[in-house]
């Protein structure tokens, strides 16, 4: 049976974190919202192709990338872009990555960031095998995986999940079930009550959160990683909202979305939501709730001033490494 973690809405510091924890997620929240809205604004401005906003599923990525060690291996999709922001990645590479710059890639080693994810669930298998290669080297560190409800009905997922589940690999799945795949609904996607039912057909943990709570996000996932690094295997998180946004800059939910329930979902968007929690603790007040957001414009301000700068990439860099033999077409034009 699945486990549900209550929502953490009270007035008290969950047990494992401190302030300064709870301060370095809204930090982190902060960054991510901004983050967001910059880029749609720079997409609006016709500077970036297609962006995936993730405004409102802050809570999930950074409750989640939160319970991890720099060791540790994150996979993102498109919709988690920005998850290398935790590790300190600029701000501008992931700009310029949805830019099509070459500037935007990285080497996943430096940062033990995966490349972000396009193929729906390609990435499941791939994290599955990074995360049972440290199994076998004796290793003791984990990887995450991030992915959408969506994701679930593909091929690659069941693969990798029941790989990890088989060998008892230290790999955390993330099922961001914002309950879209841009216009097919969660109910067309599957006919199951609940996408954490999955779990118990793999034999491995499962547990549904409330994907707009960083808390309780944080609280499954903290489980789940020291369940993987202590030998215990791989759980399936599934972290439950609604989408309360565009799929991406190319869509218009007014099309097919409830639009009633997406403007109760604003309503309690994460990051509101969780600023009211620290200020009935008395951790956070106006001054401190300005200077966050101040901080996190001026890191956008910066990044988009360096991504502006970049000089436009030599075109030829597309065939660099597609060729062991150049064509003579290419190689002597
Ligand atoms: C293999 C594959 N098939 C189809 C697509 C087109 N596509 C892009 S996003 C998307 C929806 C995915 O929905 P979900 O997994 O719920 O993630 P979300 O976008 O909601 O975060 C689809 C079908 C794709 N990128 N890859
Ligand atoms: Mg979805």
């Amino acid at each position: 049976m699945a486990q549900v973690l209550p929502a953490l809405d009270g007035d008290s510091v969950p047990e494992g974190l401190d302030k300064r924890d709870l301060l370095e997620l809204y930090r982190r929240m902060v960054l991510f919202r901004v983050f967001d809205e910059r880029a749609a604004v720079y997409h609006r401005q016709g500077r970036i192709g297609t962006y995936a906003l993730f405004w409102n599923h802050e809570a999930i990525q950074v409750g989640a990338s939160y319970a991890l060690r720099d060791a540790d291996w994150m996979f993102p999709s498109y919709r988690e872009s920005a998850i290398g922001l935790v590790r300190g990645l600029p701000p501008a590479t992931v700009l310029q990555w949805w830019r099509g710059h070459p500037s935007g890639w990285w080497n996943p080693a430096d940062w033990n960031l995966a490349s972000i994810c396009v193929p729906i669930a390609t990435h499941v298998p791939h994290a599955a095998g990074l995360a049972w290669g440290k199994k076998l080297k004796g290793e003791d560190a984990v990887a995450m995986v991030f992915f959408g409800d969506g994701a679930t009905s593909e091929g690659a997922f069941h693969e990798g999940v029941n790989l990890v589940a088989v060998m008892q690999v230290p790999l955390v799945l993330v099922c961001n079930n914002n309950q879209w795949a841009i216009s097919t609904p969660i109910t067309a996607q599957t006919h199951a009550e609940q996408l954490v039912d999955k779990a118990a057909g793999y034999g491995i943990p499962g547990v549904r959160v409330d994907g707009l709570d960083v808390l309780a996000v944080h609280a499954a996932a903290r489980e789940a990683v020291e369940r993987a690094r202590g030998g215990g295997g791989p759980t399936f998180i599934e972290a439950v909202h609604y989408r309360a946004a565009p799929h991406a800059t190319a869509d218009d939910p007014r099309l097919y979305i409830d639009l009633e329930r997406m403007e109760q979902e604003r309503e309690r968007e994460c990051v509101g939501r969780f600023e009211r929690y620290l200020r009935r603790l008395g951790v956070l007040g106006d001054e401190a709730v300005e200077q966050t957001r101040g901080a996190a414009e001026e890191a956008m301000r910066a990044a988009i001033a360096a991504a502006e700068a970049e000089p436009a990439p030599d075109p030829e860099l597309v065939f660099r490494h597609a060729y062991a033999d150049p064509p003579p077409n290419l190689r002597d034009g």
